[in-house]
């Protein structure tokens, strides 16, 4: 009776410690399969040997090896343990899909073999995160002047992420200026978020949206930098094309003013050529087929510069 006696008292002890110490919190992706760990390689001696798996105080998973080699499994969500066991000790809860509303539960290991369970044998705390996905910013019209109205959304992470506004890459917006709401779905419990920020801006201002999930060190940000500066680039390359366009036309019009009005004085200065009395012979032999070719010469170039 008193070494008995002992052995209870050694043991509920050493009970807690155990059970605490070994005590692990995993993360677990949303919709991933994960492997809750269990060696116990003590087990392997039972005859009979029977395990159940609980998920705080529901069994989801039972397990009997018989003495014969026959083997029974049940349970709950196509939860499983591994198909060898009763030869290599690992009893690990292998759950096909990680459930975003299973954040922080507790499931254990008992042996329930002789009709008593034992005590936790083996203990692990499952943590839940998820993604969220790529902030989308968008710049929506702003109805009254002056103001700028931004919009940040994203979805489908887990757990409540933190939202956060930049303006210029330093500048945090005024309080105030800032509307942020988080809906849990109802039955997935994964998030979404999504915010508005309207604040008096100039009107190339740069803000960034910053959605960060802590368990999962994530970091997502959009910013309308990157949107801003493919139009700006855009603009940019329109404003230079209509710009040359415009030159060309300036260029060429001052060119053919530049050659019609050298024709003009030339033609000028022929006629008066043509009018002095000295150079009257000469005009004389020419007369009539040379006048008429000298009359249209400088007309064809003139015809050729405005057609160009
Ligand atoms: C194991 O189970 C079988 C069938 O239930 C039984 O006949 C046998 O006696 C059991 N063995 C032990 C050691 O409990
Ligand atoms: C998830 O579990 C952690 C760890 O206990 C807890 O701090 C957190 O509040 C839980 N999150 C949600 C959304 O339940
Ligand atoms: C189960 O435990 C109770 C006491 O907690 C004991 O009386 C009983 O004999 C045990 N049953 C088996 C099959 O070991
Ligand atoms: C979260 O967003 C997704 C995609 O935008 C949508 O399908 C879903 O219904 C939203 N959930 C809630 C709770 O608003
Ligand atoms: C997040 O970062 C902390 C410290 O840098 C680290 O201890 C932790 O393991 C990281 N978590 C993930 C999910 O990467
Ligand atoms: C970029 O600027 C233009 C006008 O300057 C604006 O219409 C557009 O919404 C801006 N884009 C973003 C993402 O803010």
């Amino acid at each position: 009776m008193p070494a008995a006696g002992w052995r209870t008292l050694f043991l509920l002890l050493l009970l807690p410690v155990c059970c605490c110490g070994e005590e692990e919190c995993v993360l677990g992706l949303v919709g991933r399969p994960i492997s809750l760990s269990c060696f116990l390689p003590q087990l392997l001696t039972s005859v009979n040997l029977s395990i159940a798996w609980r998920r705080g105080g529901e069994v989801v998973l039972r397990s009997v090896w018989r003495e014969d080699g026959e083997v029974e499994e049940w349970s709950v969500s196509r939860f499983s343990t591994p198909q060898d066991a009763s030869l290599s000790g690992d009893f690990s809860l292998q759950l096909p899909s990680v459930a975003a509303s299973e954040n922080n539960t507790h499931f254990s290991l008992v042996e329930t073999s002789g009709g008593n369970s034992s005590s936790e044998l083996c203990s692990v705390c499952l943590q839940t995160a998820a993604s969220f996905s790529t902030p989308l910013l968008q710049r929506e019209e702003s109805k009254r002047g002056g103001k700028a109205v931004f919009s940040c959304e994203s979805s489908g992470g887990f757990p409540a992420p933190t939202l956060s506004w930049l303006i210029n890459n330093k500048e945090y917006p005024p309080p105030g200026a800032v509307t942020t709401i988080t809906t849990p779905h109802p039955d997935t419990q994964l998030f979404n978020i999504s915010s508005r920020l309207t604040v008096n801006l100039a009107k190339d201002v740069g803000v960034t949206c910053i959605v960060e999930n802590p368990k999962l060190n994530e970091t997502l940000s959009s910013s309308s930098y990157s949107v801003n500066r493919s139009t700006v680039h855009n603009r940019a390359s329109e404003a230079m094309w209509i710009f040359s366009t415009v030159l060309c036309v300036v260029v060429g019009v001052l060119v053919l003013t530049g050659v019609a009005y050298q024709i003009h004085l030339d033609r000028v200065h022929m006629r008066k050529k043509h009018d002095f009395p000295k150079l009257q012979s000469r005009g004389y032999k020419r007369r009539s087929p040379d006048k008429e070719e000298e009359e249209e010469e400088p007309m064809k170039p003139e015809k050729k510069e405005s057609e160009v």
